[in-house]
């Protein structure tokens, strides 16, 4: 088992007939395990069972049981809060490296319950074998990132001079406090330890709470991370929705927030963060509205390929998702052609098979979402792939939609602004690139973004004006998908984060901290 090869988002040429007979073995065995059971709030060292009971069902297939989440109410929301606090000065005082070690342990502990985790979070949120197994070796390399951040830079510490030579100086970086972590659905593993173990090592404490959508994978997490040797309080867990990620928001007794989210839900928690008497951090990613680029002298099947996988992988249900793709008006036609022959390749179905590379939709809200955009595209514009809902056998006990391809909208059709969050595809015609980057640019967001050409001068072009904070050229393997700790960072400019410091970055850490300076007269 160990001599299988690491998936992730980028090695996708490698021999993984391995890794499928090894999750052909474990996958029904793991569900027993895993499936149907109660996962409650984890607060303080113990589980809390208050709250209305919740069952959750997996989109693959709504007879599913995913378990029992009690939802956590306001009082225990507060509860949690005070026990992160109370919890917080021993952990500050152990200092980066206790911390570090702890940490490592627990991703150590991940690693060992990768198989388990990366099925759960297969059938919890219906993706593919690939992305959820990658999904489980991010995390692990997240957490190992931080821990490495923190011991390269020394805690983020810096001796000075002093000004004069009875004096001595040095800045130091000190935890807030109590950090409110709120993760999303579509990356319950990597991008929930990735802010928890960030606000972890820097010293905080943590109430965390996962997508009402993913309350057993964000309850797995906890448990390695527990197990690797957290004190109690130190890490909480909260079960819930909408209401209890209410009133974690509203507590005034949280010092700093760490969220993935939707811009609606980051610029309305940054707006309430502001309203007590100090700001308090909001580090918040917030989704995209990607564009790519196809000039005249790109490889097609390379740019289709990476086209493609991002649009649809995850069916379109990442912030990273390309959503529009401008192409030279010159090789529209050809282009249109090995994209929907390279689309048309990517299996959907229940994803616990290994031949499937689109799973379900999350949820009947999104099926709606779909069906909307569909029938608008139709109307505004023409449908050159997909479309449809797709039924029959599975299709029929999950919210399965074709991967859908759309072209003729105009610039400023919604469907060209919105994030949809679906496996939709928008195609726009171009006849001089700097045109096309000035119209992508018009977009509120700014995640990622990516390129084919073989042009020295369009890719500088391209470097130099897009306004987004991930940047691709010529991946075959996606086109504005797939960044990993240690080789891209993952900023959000304008409506898709609040602070120009992005995940997997150096700068990162330090935003879980407040600088202190110190100024020392004398040798006590
Ligand atoms: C997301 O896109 O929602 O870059 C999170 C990627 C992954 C996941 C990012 N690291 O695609």
């Amino acid at each position: 088992m160990n001599d299988l090869p690491r998936v992730t988002y980028s090695n996708t040429g490698e021999d993984f007939s391995g890794v499928h007979a090894h999750l052909d073995a474990i996958i029904p065995d793991a569900e027993a395990r895993l499936l149907a059971k109660s996962r409650p709030a984890f607060i303080g060292g113990r589980d809390r069972t208050d709250g209305n009971l919740v069952v959750a069902r997996s989109p693959i297939d709504f007879d599913i049981v995913l378990g029992e989440f009690p939802q956590a109410n306001a009082a225990l929301v507060d509860e949690a809060v005070k026990t992160a606090r109370a919890a917080f000065p021993a952990w500050r005082d152990k200092g980066w490296a206790h911390r570090v070690d702890t940490l490592r342990r627990g991703a150590d502990i991940l690693e060992v319950r990768k198989w388990d985790v990366s099925v759960a979070c297969l059938i919890e949120v219906g993706k593919s074998r690939f992305e959820a197994v990658g999904e489980v070796e991010e995390a692990i390399d997240l957490i190992r990132h931080y821990c490495s951040e923190i011991e390269r830079t020394d805690g983020f510490s810096e001796k000075r001079p002093g000004a004069s030579s009875a004096e001595r100086c040095a800045v130091v970086m000190r935890p807030y406090g109590v950090f409110a972590v709120i993760a999303p659905f579509n990356f319950p593993v990597a991008l929930s330890l990735g802010m928890v173990s960030a606000a972890l090592v820097a010293g905080n404490t943590v109430v965390f709470k996962p997508s009402d959508a993913a309350g057993l994978t964000g309850r797995l997490v906890v448990e390695a991370l527990v197990e690797g040797g957290l004190p109690d309080g130190v890490l909480n867990l909260i079960q819930g929705g909408r209401e209890t990620g209410k009133a974690l928001v509203v507590n005034p007794h949280v010092d700093g927030f760490a969220l993935t989210g939707s811009n609606a839900v980051g610029m309305s928690i940054l707006r309430s963060a502001a309203s007590s008497h100090a700001m308090r951090p909001v580090l918040a990613e917030m989704g995209g509205k990607n564009s790519a680029f196809v000039t005249p002298g790109a490889d097609l099947s390379v740019a289709a390929s990476g086209v493609a996988r991002s649009a649809f992988g995850l069916s379109g249900q990442k912030c990273s998702a390309l959503s529009k793709v401008y192409v030279a008006r010159d090789i529209m036609n050809d282009f249109l052609g090995v994209l929907a022959d390279t689309t048309n390749k990517l299996l959907a179905g229940d994803p616990r098979r290994q031949d499937v590379f689109i799973g379900p939709v999350i949820n009947r809200a999104a099926l709606d979402r779909f069906t909307l955009a569909a029938a608008e595209a139709g109307t505004a514009g023409s449908i050159v792939l997909g479309g449809k809902q797709l039924t029959g056998e599975v299709f029929d006990r999950g919210p399965y939609v074709e991967a859908t391809i759309v072209a003729g909208l105009p610039a400023e059709h919604r469907i060209n602004c919105d994030e949809l969050f679906l496996p939709f595809l928008s195609v726009l015609p171009f006849d001089v690139l700097e045109d096309a980057i000035t119209d992508a640019n018009l977009c509120a967001y700014g995640l990622t973004s990516g390129i084919y050409t073989q042009d020295k001068a369009e890719l500088d072009r391209f470097l130099n004006t897009i306004e987004a904070g991930v940047l691709y050229a010529n991946r075959a393997s996606g086109a504005t998908t797939g960044a990993w700790p240690g080789f891209q960072t993952f900023c959000g400019w304008k409506g898709s984060g609040t602070t120009g410091k992005g995940g997997l970055g150096s700068w990162y850490l330090p935003q879980f901290m407040r600088e202190q300076s110190h100024t020392i007269f004398g040798s006590p």
